[in-house]
């Protein structure tokens, strides 16, 4: 039987990602059922198609093997998380930092500091310790899991901002990479005021029950 990139270890990813995704998924029903707010509005995860992985080795210069797939490059598992706000961003990178077997390996805050092109979220690359084997014999193994926080108004101008990317022939690009970078900063000033106001409807209701 021939195996793509990941080997015998590719059977773990899912396994792996499902068992996160559990994690945050029962924190947020937890979260629903005790205060009644949720901690984000969409879920997203999955495991790195095998192809796909090849051709990031391969735009990162590095050997197409199992273990620049899992050890070099570290989001064959991945994991999105769009919040309502941006304070709910925050407190689940919190909820993540305390869970058991899982350290940060690597964290980026581009919404305190965000990128020039008016990129913003949250990234985590997390280090999960398995039951499982992994590519250098450990065990138990050592997995990469890669968590992106964001906003809904973050996530639609990254998806906009990345189908840009991918298009080669737009004309005017100058004027549509500073139109987008306008749109970025001013739905983070709305984010912000979405959060003040979310802010002023919690205390006034935790005054009205005092
Ligand atoms: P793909 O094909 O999506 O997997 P580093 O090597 O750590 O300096 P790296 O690896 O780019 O930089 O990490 P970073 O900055 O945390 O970005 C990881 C992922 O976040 C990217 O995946 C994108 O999916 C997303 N991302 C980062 N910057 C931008 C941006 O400016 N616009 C959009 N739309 N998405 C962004 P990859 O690795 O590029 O590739």
């Amino acid at each position: 039987m021939t195996r793509d990139i990941y080997g015998k270890y590719g059977d773990y990813l899912p396994r792996i990602l499902e068992d996160f995704s559990q994690k945050i998924q029962e924190e947020n029903s937890r979260s629903k059922t005790e205060t009644g707010y949720k901690l984000y509005e969409h879920f997203i995860a999955r495991v790195k198609a095998p192809e796909s992985m090849e051709e990031k080795c391969q735009r990162k210069g590095l050997p197409v093997t199992t273990e620049s797939a899992l050890k070099s490059i570290r989001d064959s598992i991945g994991v999105r998380i769009i919040c309502g706000f941006v304070d709910d961003i925050y407190n689940l990178v919190d909820f993540i930092k305390g869970l058991d077997g899982i350290s940060v390996y690597n964290e980026k805050d581009y919404i305190q500091n965000a990128k020039p092109n008016g990129y913003r979220s949250y990234h985590l690359i997390l280090e999960v310790e398995t039951p499982f084997e992994d590519c250098l014999g450990n065990v138990p193994g050592a997995y990469f899991i890669e968590v992106q926080l964001r906003t809904i108004a973050q996530d639609s101008w990254a998806s906009l901002e990345h189908q840009m990317k991918y298009k080669h022939d737009i004309k005017n690009p100058e004027l549509i990479v500073k139109e987008l970078k306008r749109c970025a900063d001013e739905m983070a000033s709305v984010d912000l005021s979405m959060q003040t106001i979310r802010n002023l409807i919690q205390t006034s209701t935790e005054e009205e029950t005092k």
